[in-house]
């Protein structure tokens, strides 16, 4: 792809400077990024000190081992006293850290106190039902108050939590309860979803029945819906009825820093899904310096919400640790963005005064695809930054995001990071950075990442390749649970001494790094490497065009043919010419090879829980093969109903 085509996928030379008043009362300033150059150990050790040490560390990376990385080894801490108790006991004890807002619209708010409540007699309750320390609590969850105390409990007594999206299967949750040999499962009844109750506690049940769960001695219920459940006496134990009773005071252990916090899975396009490891000391100095540098946050007058699902490792680190850690006080919503009506996300931003929201380029299209007129309909002027994270956003949905949610006022921060890096890596700094929509842009003080071709060699500026991370970071992950040379195959074999995160990237002139999707979704036409992300952009760069997904089906003149499914916006009609329209304004955007060969409009797109594209199946349609594992997606309807459209709709030529 030429180095035109990024410059035409912005269109016009499109920047925007820091507002002064953020840059002037800018938490970080340019100062760190060359503080950070000079002494990356020092600065991270200065960082560390964010936190309250029981012992303090004196080490900071051991690297004698790698890619097996130590961090702050010689030093021990707790982590819900760091994200709980010392706020508290600061003075801090009546600061809403969580304003809950159900999806029928039931609230609770819960000030720190009250979280140093909940979270000491949980954790009590954990020790009665035999939870020692290192033992893994598999967590399956709507997102309600009572999950975030979970995940502190286990943290305040060195039970590794192992979160499980409350949207997986029974399957699902059996194969990551097996793979971690949980002791305890922490449930619900059930949750609210799209109006309606939605069982949590029968998956659990039915996952519990197949062999390699047998290790698991207590189901823990929180009572959300009151629906009915089977009740399985002996393993099953209401919440309120063992919580509610115990002590309201619980002296938190330190535990070493290289203490395993959490295991997290994450579902490759192949094999069984990997048991992300992440342990305690690294992880929170990581999430707490990030989530304090990039969203610049001011605990005292800030009311900040993270829209992720804590089963998502944006959840744990953005909702749960991160924000906690720094005393924050946030929002946690419990439902989806269109119930009861398109317009409930901005009508919560309204009435808490949200002023930094982070969210997903997926949430931002299909408010895109919804209507401007939405958003304008409620005050959103408390806010003063967004963020993006989980898919390269597009630069009409970064500008669209910039001008009807933030007033055109706000920067927009797009971070790149991963389950596996536990933090973010990437990504501008609002008080700092220029921002240019669509592009995570520089890597953050204390990180080292580049971009290198297939002989490992660093390409200039203009040219594309590989996302590699060149120095060892605190919230990197250890290990892959209880499989270290998967650990080594899977991100270090690659490049030697580099982790390589499975990306592509490209650096433009000025050095900055824009994402272009997964490796293996990066198509071969005639020849050349085409990323699906640049032809997804240019196709929801036309006003008709909502959303689009991109894959290369194997043909036999071109090895592969550009595939594309797109969504219109409301009232776009769908016929032929539209098609002709659209492959003719990716060729103007990028280039005729890059023209798609087949354009389908679809109603929906194949999505997994955190939002991202399935490109996977989506190639399996182009190429008329049976649909490979489709238990990660949101709804399994919108296949079939892509494929019943497949062969009229496709244009051939
Ligand atoms: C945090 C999270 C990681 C993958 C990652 C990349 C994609 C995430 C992105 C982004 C472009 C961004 N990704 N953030 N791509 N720009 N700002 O999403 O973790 O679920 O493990 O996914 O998501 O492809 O490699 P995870």
């Amino acid at each position: 792809m030429s180095n035109e085509s990024l410059a035409n996928l912005l269109r016009e030379e499109r920047r925007f400077a820091p507002p002064a008043e953020l840059a002037a009362n800018a938490n970080v300033t340019a100062e760190a990024y060359e503080r950070a150059k000079a002494d990356r150990l020092g600065f991270w050790a200065e960082q560390a000190h964010r936190l309250t040490w029981a012992t303090e560390p004196n080490e900071t990376l051991d690297w004698s081992n790698p890619p097996f990385a130590k961090w702050f080894a010689d030093g021990k801490l707790n982590v819900a006293y760091n994200c709980v108790d010392r706020h508290v006991e600061n003075g801090l004890g009546d600061r809403v850290a969580l304003h809950f807002e159900g999806e029928p619209g039931d609230t609770r708010s819960l000030t720190y106190a009250d979280l140093q409540r909940e979270v000491s007699q949980a954790a009590h309750a954990l020790t009665e039902l035999g939870v020692q320390t290192g033992d893994r609590v598999a967590i399956y969850m709507p997102m309600i108050p009572e999950t975030v105390v979970a995940m502190l409990a286990c943290a305040r007594i060195g039970a590794p939590h192992s979160v499980v999206f409350g949207g997986f299967s029974a399957d699902a949750l059996a194969t990551r309860i097996k793979d971690a040999d949980a002791r305890v499962v922490i449930t619900s009844d059930g949750g609210y979803r799209r109006g309606k109750p939605s069982a949590l506690k029968p998956a659990v049940d039915e996952a519990l029945t197949r062999p390699g769960t047998e290790d698991v001695r207590s189901v823990l219920v929180v009572r959300r819906t009151g629906q009915d459940v089977e009740w399985h006496e002996g393993r099953d134990v209401w919440w309120h009825e063992i919580v509610d009773r115990q002590p309201e005071q619980h002296t938190p252990e330190a535990f070493d820093a290289e203490h395993p916090l959490f295991i997290l899975y994450t579902s490759g396009t192949t094999g069984k899904p990997k048991g992300i490891l992440h342990t305690t000391g690294g992880y929170l100095t990581q999430v707490s310096y990030t989530h304090h540098a990039v969203f610049d946050l001011k605990p005292e007058s800030d009311v900040y919400w993270c829209t992720a699902d804590v089963g998502w490792v944006t959840g744990h680190s953005y909702i749960v640790y991160g924000p906690l850690s720094n005393g924050a006080t946030e929002v946690l919503y419990e439902g989806t963005p269109d119930t009861p009506h398109q317009g409930r996300w901005w009508e919560i931003v309204q009435k808490y005064g949200v002023s930094i929201l982070y969210t997903a380029p997926t949430a931002i299209r299909a408010c895109m695809k919804w209507g401007d007129d939405i958003p304008a309909k409620f005050d959103l002027s408390s806010l003063r930054i967004l963020g993006s994270v989980g898919e390269p956003i597009n630069p009409e949905a970064w500008v669209w995001y910039r001008k009807h949610i933030g007033g055109d006022r706000t920067p927009v921060v797009d971070t790149w990071w991963q389950t596996e890096t536990g933090g973010m890596m990437i990504t501008p700094l609002p008080g700092v950075t220029a921002t240019k929509p669509g592009s995570a842009q520089v890597p953050l003080p204390g990180i080292s990442a580049t971009v290198v071709d297939d002989e490992a060699n660093e390409v200039p500026d203009g040219a594309g390749g590989y996302l590699v991370l060149t120095e060892p970071w605190p919230s990197m992950l250890r290990t892959i649970w209880g499989d270290d040379q998967r650990y080594l195959d899977t991100y270090w074999a690659r490049f030697e001494n580099r982790y390589f995160a499975g990306d592509g990237a490209k650096k433009d002139d000025d050095g900055d790094i824009w994402l272009l999707g997964r490796v293996d979704d990066v198509m071969l036409v005639s020849g050349h490497n085409i990323s699906t992300t640049e032809v997804e952009s240019a196709l929801v760069s036309h006003p008709k065009v909502a959303e689009a997904a991109v894959v290369g089906a194997t043909d036999p003149q071109t090895t592969q043919a550009i595939c594309a499914f797109v969504i219109l916006r409301g009232g776009a009609a769908e016929d032929e010419g539209l098609v002709e329209e659209l492959r003719a304004h990716v060729a103007k955007q990028l280039g005729p090879i890059a023209k798609p060969k087949r354009i389908l409009p679809v109603a929906e797109l194949p999505k997994t829980r955190s939002g991202k594209i399935m490109r996977r199946l989506l190639r399996d349609v182009a190429e008329n093969r049976a649909l490979g594992d489709v238990t990660t997606l949101t709804d399994s309807s919108v296949m079939e109903l892509i494929q019943t459209k497949l062969p009229s709709a496709a244009s051939e030529d």
